[in-house]
């Protein structure tokens, strides 16, 4: 499937606006990750050793924007190259570190439907079946690919 210009767009747009409330959008995103899995939470360094999620963490904050930088860069490879593309030594340093901390391939859906409740309430009325199309495809591509690192790592 092509990725087209307007849905680069779209997934560029959206996360100008959630980037101006990190410490809200990183909060969300990992309180909905242990919605859906309470028992990510044993994964996290940072939240091993916590009841709650902790507001104002930088390194909580730090992990949750890389992921949605990391998307959000996956779209526009996706426009101009048609692929994910990563740099090689990225894509190994992403499998080792996923594999060493038990992440396993389930997870990845857990994560994809944090991440788009999180966007869904982010943007609010710019919520749209497209935008939620254009993150989507863009994470599934950036999951598969480490997905794949992390079989070569195993
Ligand atoms: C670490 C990105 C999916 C769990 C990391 C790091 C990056 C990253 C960049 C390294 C952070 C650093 O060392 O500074 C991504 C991306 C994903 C993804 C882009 C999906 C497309 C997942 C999934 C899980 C997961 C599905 C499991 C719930 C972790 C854990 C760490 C990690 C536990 C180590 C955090 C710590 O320091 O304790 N991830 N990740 N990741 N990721 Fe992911
Ligand atoms: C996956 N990998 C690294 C960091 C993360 C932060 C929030 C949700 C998922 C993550």
């Amino acid at each position: 499937m092509v990725f087209t210009e307007q849905q680069e767009a779209l997934v560029k747009e959206s996360w100008e606006i959630m980037k101006q409330n990190i410490p809200e959008l990183s909060l969300q995103f990992f309180t909905t990750i242990l919605e859906i899995a309470p028992a990510a939470k044993g994964l996290f360094s940072f939240l091993k050793d916590t009841d709650e999620v902790p507001q104002n963490n930088p390194k909580l904050k730090a992990h949750a924007v890389k992921v949605f930088k990391m998307t959000c860069e996956a779209a526009v490879q996706l426009r101009e190259k048609g692929a994910v593309d990563l740099p090689e030594s990225t894509l190994k340093y992403l499998g080792a570190v996923h594999v060493k901390k038990g992440v396993i391939d389930p997870h990845f859906e857990v994560v994809k439907e944090a991440l788009l409740r999180t966007i869904k309430d982010g943007v609010g009325e710019k919520w749209s079946e497209e935008l939620c199309g254009a993150w989507s495809e863009a994470y599934d591509q950036l999951a598969t690919a480490i997905k794949t690192e992390m079989k070569e790592e195993a």
